[in-house]
């Protein structure tokens, strides 16, 4: 496992303000499955990337509702992970922080992070796939997807699926937390999503320093200054504890 080396810890104490994008890696320890993994049960005959599409939501409303239901019901029994609990401590000990996160899982609020940038909106939210407005869960019914109270669509859960635009705000926040940051960690993301995974080369692009954590090589990893092999779950408490250290 990597150990955090003492020129990162340096270059974090001086940073000015560090953005970090992290990606279902960092639930994976929350025992959440990436999207890397195969599925399991009754999902493992179809790809996430082919039912996370308007498309599949119009052919087959009820198996995509069915399948974010699964999905929240993981969710909702997962606990934040020792990386998710390490990036909101790290948050409050360095100068400027923003946490944009590709996961719609939730946890980085639960473990205390604030102003989460949800690049790709939140699982636990449904919204009406008419008006396209968040809609308040309904008592279950036996309509599945239930209905939107105001003008009877269906509801979907409040996720950007592929094909579809970040929402205005989020796009816009990460991207200006991408452009001022002067070191850029990317934690637990394949970065093959975008436009999630420009977010590294607009870092770069702007003279920061770009931090990998991960145990596997992505795209990314040649062009990080220090690229650690290993789990945010592994990694990040080191990287907190020792910004917690006296100089
Ligand atoms: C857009 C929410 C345009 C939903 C997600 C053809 C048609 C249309 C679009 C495209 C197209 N071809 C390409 C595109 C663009 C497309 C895209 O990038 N496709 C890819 C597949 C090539 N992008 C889009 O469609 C985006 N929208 O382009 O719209 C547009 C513009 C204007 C107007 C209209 C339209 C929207 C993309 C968002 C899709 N939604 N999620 C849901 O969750 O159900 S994406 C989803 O997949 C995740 O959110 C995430 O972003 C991505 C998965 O990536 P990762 O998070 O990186 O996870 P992954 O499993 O891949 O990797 C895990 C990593 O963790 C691994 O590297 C592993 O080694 C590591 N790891 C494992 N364990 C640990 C660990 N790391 C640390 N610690 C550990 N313990």
């Amino acid at each position: 496992m990597a150990r955090v080396p003492p020129q990162l810890i340096e270059t974090l104490r001086q940073s000015r303000e560090v953005t970090v994008l992290t990606g279902s890696g960092i639930s994976a320890e929350s025992g959440i499955p990436t999207f890397r993994d195969a599925q399991t049960g009754i999902w493992a005959e179809f790809r996430p990337e082919d039912l996370a599409t308007p498309e599949a939501f119009a052919s087959n409303p009820r198996r995509v509702w069915d399948w974010y239901a699964w999905r929240r019901e993981m969710v909702s029994e997962a606990q934040p992970s020792p990386g998710h609990g390490a990036l909101a401590r790290m948050a409050r000990t360095l100068s400027g922080f923003n946490l944009i996160t590709q996961n719609v899982d939730g946890l980085h609020q639960r473990a205390g992070s604030k102003d989460v940038i949800e690049y790709h909106g939140n699982i636990m939210r449904d919204k009406c796939s008419v008006e396209d407005v968040v809609v308040e869960r309904p008592a279950p019914g036996d309509e599945v997807p239930p209905r939107c109270p105001a003008c009877g669509g269906m509801l979907r859960p409040d996720v950007v699926w592929f094909g579809e635009a970040i929402p205005a705000a989020a796009l816009e926040s990460a991207q200006l937390a991408a452009e001022r940051c002067d070191v850029f960690l990317s934690i637990g993301t394949s970065s093959l999503v975008y436009p999630a995974a420009g977010l590294m080369e607009i870092a770069l692009r702007n003279g920061a320093t770009l931090v990998e954590i991960n145990p596997a090589q992505t795209p990314v990893t040649k062009l990080a200054e220090f690229a650690l092999t290993g789990t945010a779950g592994a990694i990040l408490p080191q990287l907190s504890a020792a910004l917690l250290e006296p100089e």
